[in-house]
């Protein structure tokens, strides 16, 4: 099996993570995001979304981290994709709504359009309004992630065990560290967000992303 991904891309950094902390047998292909090397030949006919991540396992290609997540649990039979129908909906149901409703808001609204100059809007009244609608959005979502997803007793996103929701959200709600976002007024993510960044694997694979973080962390940015 071969991933195709970037350290530095939110979207890889849960599967790497997976692959990592279950030792699943899988070669990592960077993909030069920066030298655009993801639009063009060869990897461009191999993924026309020219996006990472991508997994190749013999010829099976697949593209979606949360696809992805949900194949290679599933392929090792690993608990974190639990076999029980319910339990499989609820961890279903959390990625999907990581995935569509907070990453929308807080990745592309709020976060993106500060941080990469290609997400910018033309004009400061379209960028304002934009961060600030993303802003507003965002603080809704994590207030429901909050109370409603951890709750005061929750330990992982879907119970007691850490499940491969745990792995996307994560990737998804560090991504703010680049704004500066202040979880206090949200303590359940704040504390979920402590026991995933605790892992043994998290510093490695969220080396390239806190590196970028270093380097704007002088930039003013309208954060949660
Ligand atoms: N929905 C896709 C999104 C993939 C995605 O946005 N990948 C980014 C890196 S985080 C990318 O490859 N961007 C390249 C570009 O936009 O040019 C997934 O979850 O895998």
């Amino acid at each position: 099996m071969k991933l195709y991904m970037h350290p530095a891309s939110t979207t890889s950094r849960p599967v790497i993570q997976f692959i990592t902390d279950n030792n699943i047998a899988c070669d990592m292909q960077v993909v030069d995001l920066f030298s655009g090397e993801h639009m063009r030949e060869p990897y461009a006919t191999l993924n026309p979304n020219r996006m990472v991540p991508m997994l190749d396992d013999d010829g099976f290609r697949l593209t979606e981290s949360s696809a992805i997540l949900k194949y290679l649990a599933e392929k090792t039979g690993s608990p974190a994709y639990p076999k029980d129908l319910r339990q499989r909906a609820r961890v279903n149901e959390v990625m999907d709504w990581l995935n569509s409703n907070f990453y929308r808001d807080y990745g592309y609204g709020l976060i993106y359009p500060q941080v990469f100059p290609h997400h910018k809007r033309r004009s400061d009244e379209a960028q304002t309004a934009t961060v600030a609608w993303g802003k507003e959005r965002c603080q809704g979502w994590l207030r429901i992630l909050n109370d409603h997803i951890i709750g005061p007793d929750g330990k992982y996103l879907c119970g007691e065990e850490i499940t491969i929701a745990d792995y996307f959200g994560y990737a998804i709600v560090q991504v703010g560290e680049l704004i500066r976002c202040d979880f206090a007024p949200y303590p359940n993510v704040m504390r979920w967000m402590a026991t995933m960044g605790g892992r043994p694997s998290t510093g490695k694979v969220y080396e390239a992303i806190r590196g970028f973080a270093e380097q704007v962390k002088t930039q003013p940015f309208v954060a949660v």
